[in-house]
């Protein structure tokens, strides 16, 4: 027997045939006729069978005392339980996280039960405040619109692609086939900015090796050359603020950038050259750039570009339903039906009293302003978020509710676990990184004991006293309502969802206008003592915390390892090999690692995969943000090795143990 369902992990949403035998999941395979991975999906959707069964939470579980093991429970046990802590607390110190590896009407449900029944504006969504939340604030800002205006099929018509702080080749590489394709037929110019030399990065025409944080005055320097040489559309001139960017653009030269970013200046003017010359211009961001404190100011520079450049915009969002997350209205600073001054029509669609305030961040919640309680879907936020051990304390300290398929590290502080089943067994809709609704199609069964988001809101609801705000026959009647209530779901067909038809959310750009960003320069005084530079990037077989795909033996095959990788020339210089043991700090905390060669990472840095547990990565990131979204600097982290209680300098001449 085959069904047709959609993948469960990054936000290209793949759609894919599952095949059974005797009622077992044997297979995933392509789907030809997907116009998303056009027939050829990654290898991480073709080995989701060997990882949906293993390890999954069954049952309710309900833990009376920290560091003792929770208890198993009834669903009717465990909702009381949490219905009572609810009842109780001041609805200011709730937060709800909803997740972008859940189902649109789960999370539109979760919205509705903190705003609207238990009155708190704290509601945020995992991946979007962790990734690209400075991206969406952007494009919000210029475009008016809170997404990527481009389609994924743009990338077949670009002459020139500029990836800044992305990795296609591995995180979303159904795009990346796209972007090859192009090269093949049109001989499409690859520029690409990362200090690291990424999948992508090999196959760039222009492999530009910035220094972290210098991306602005490289975007700005490309910007100066096509106003001087005048390779701008006429229309643009007409766009509000273009005279005041034009002008802020005088300092970006090509010395400067050249001085600034530690590229080359013959590979700096030709890729200049190449943005030019091409007719047709595309570009994308990703973490590199969004993972910064200054990551907004980068990312005005890059869209002003965009602006300039006419140029589409491709950029990929990570998980597989965090542009849905975002849109179902799991922000503190938005409603689902746009900003707060539309909370009086909320108000009358809901039947419920929704207060027009701005709620807190996951991120504030977490560091600034701890809650009473914690509702936490679909994520692992004591591995996923910064200073992992003061998350661990808060999650501990407050009341914390779980919602997950895995017993994972946020498990281990949970007071009350809820089963759920993934993503794919759930019937229902996502909205991938394009704003393509797509129906899941539940492709497989969920385990009997595991209820989803939507159906524990509602029994949260009825014994709060709101039976009858959640008396929803089943998914689809919450499809219906989200797409009355969501604007740029207005045109969406919920019956034709559920023939299995995409359909898509609004595209449409309300305005265009340029804001130019200020540079601050690379702030020397924050590594003065921490003289590497650490930072973390993925790996193609391992997707976020790795929860699932590490039980894929298929996956679990490939040579990333939990190491600390160095340039290999660095470890030769200061006597290191692979697997010498080394005492890695940050300004936060300090760990022993293995170190491994690896010929990606540039001379002065240090490179982890975040996804290894091994690692715990995050319990090294200290507690710095961009200011604006809260989006922490996973990124760019000082650093400062040590042997022995010797450090370990970057190479700069034959020898660099100094003894401290
Ligand atoms: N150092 C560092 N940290 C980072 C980042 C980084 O680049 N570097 N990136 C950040 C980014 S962009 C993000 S989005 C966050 C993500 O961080 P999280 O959102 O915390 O993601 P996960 O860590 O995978 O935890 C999600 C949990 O979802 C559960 N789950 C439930 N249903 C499903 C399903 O259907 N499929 C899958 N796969 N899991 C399911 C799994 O049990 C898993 O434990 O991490 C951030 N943290
Ligand atoms: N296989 C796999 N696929 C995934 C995921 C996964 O975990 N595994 N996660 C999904 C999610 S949630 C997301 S958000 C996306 C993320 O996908 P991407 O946005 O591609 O994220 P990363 O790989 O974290 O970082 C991208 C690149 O930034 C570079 N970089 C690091 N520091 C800097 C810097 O200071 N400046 C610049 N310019 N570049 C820098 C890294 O070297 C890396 O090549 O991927 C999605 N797809
Ligand atoms: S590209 Fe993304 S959505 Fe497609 S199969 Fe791979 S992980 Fe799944
Ligand atoms: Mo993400």
């Amino acid at each position: 027997m085959e069904k047709i369902g959609l993948c469960m992990y990054c936000g290209l949403a793949c759609r894919l045939v599952y095949t059974f035998e005797n009622g077992e999941l044997r297979k995933v395979r392509p789907l030809k006729t997907d116009p998303v991975s056009r027939g050829a999906p990654c290898i991480k959707g073709l080995t989701i069978h060997e990882v949906v069964a293993k390890g999954r939470l069954k049952r309710p579980l309900i833990r009376r005392s920290p560091w003792r093991p929770p208890r198993e429970a009834s669903w009717q046990e465990a909702l009381d339980v949490v219905a009572d802590w609810l009842r109780d607390a001041d609805p200011y110190e709730i937060a709800v996280v909803a997740s972008g590896k859940t189902s649109n009407e789960d999370v539109y449900a979760l919205v509705k039960l903190a705003r609207g029944v238990l009155g708190t504006p704290n509601i945020d969504n995992c991946c979007g405040r962790l990734c690209h939340a400075p991206t969406i604030a952007v494009l919000k800002d210029l475009y008016g619109i809170p997404a990527s205006p481009g389609y994924l099929d743009d990338i077949d018509e670009l002459d020139a692609l500029l990836l800044a702080g992305t990795n296609p080749a591995s995180n979303y590489p159904v795009m990346f086939n796209r972007i090859m394709r192009a090269r093949r037929l049109r001989s499409l110019k690859l520029v690409t900015v990362d200090p690291v030399r990424s999948e992508t990065s090999r196959y760039s025409d222009y492999p530009l090796g910035v220094r972290p944080g210098s991306e602005l005055v490289v975007f700005n320097y490309f910007a100066k050359t096509v106003i001087e040489r005048r390779a701008y559309p006429d229309h643009v001139e007409e766009i509000p603020g273009f005279r005041n960017y034009k002008k802020s653009l005088q300092p970006y030269d090509l010395d400067f950038a050249s001085r600034i970013s530690g590229v080359e200046k013959t590979l700096l003017s030709s890729a200049a050259d190449a943005l030019i010359e091409a007719k047709i211009r595309g570009v994308a961001n990703g973490m590199g750039l969004t993972q910064h404190s200054n990551s907004v100011e980068s990312l005005y520079a890059l869209y002003n570009l965009a602006l300039l450049l006419d140029a589409k915009i491709v950029t990929g969002r990570g998980e597989i339903n965090v542009q849905g997350a975002g849109d179902m209205g799991a922000l503190p600073d938005a409603l689902p039906t746009g900003g707060m001054e539309t909370y009086v029509e909320l108000s009358r669609l809901w039947g419920l009293p929704v207060e027009p305030v701005k709620g807190l961040t996951i991120t504030e919640t977490l560091f600034h302003e701890p809650m009473s309680i914690y509702m936490i879907s679909a994520m692992n936020p004591a591995h996923s978020m910064p200073a992992a051990d003061i998350v661990a304390k808060r999650l501990e300290n407050g009341f914390t509710v779980q919602m997950d398929s895995y017993y994972n590290q946020t498990s281990e502080y949970a007071t009350v676990i809820l089963p759920t089943p993934l993503l794919i067994e759930r019937d229902g809709t996502v909205t991938s990184g394009e704003r393509r609704v797509r129906s899941i199609g539940k492709p497989l069964e969920h385990p009997a004991q595991t209820r989803r988001e939507w159906v524990i809101a509602a029994g949260i609801a009825e014994r709060l006293g709101f039976k009858d705000k959640f008396s929803y026959e089943n998914t689809w009647s919450l499809t219906r309502e989200y797409v009355r209530v969501i604007p740029a779901y207005r045109a969406v067909d919920p019956l034709a969802l559920e023939k299995g038809e995409d359909q898509w959310a609004s595209k449409q750009v309300k305005w265009r206008r340029f804001r130019p960003p200020v540079f601050r320069g690379l702030d020397a005084a924050k590594t003065r003592g921490y003289p590497w530079i650490l930072t973390s990037f993925r790996s193609s077989h391992h997707f976020l915390s790795n929860e699932a795909t590490s039980k894929s033996e298929t996956l679990s095959k490939f040579p990333e390892k939990p190491y600390l990788y160095m340039n290999p020339r660095d470890l030769e210089c200061l006597n290191l090999r692979e697997g010498d043991v080394v005492r890695l700090c940050t300004r936060h905390a300090c760990k022993e690692l293995p170190v491994a060669p690896s010929s990606r990472v540039p001379r002065g840095m240090l490179g982890v995969y975040w996804h290894f547990r091994e690692v715990e990565y995050n319990k090294l990131v200290p507690l710095l943000f961009e200011t604006r979204t809260m989006t922490p600097q996973y990124k760019n982290v000082p650093a400062r090795l040590e042997v022995e209680g010797k450090h370990l300098n970057p190479c700069t001449s034959e020898s660099s143990r100094t003894t401290s």
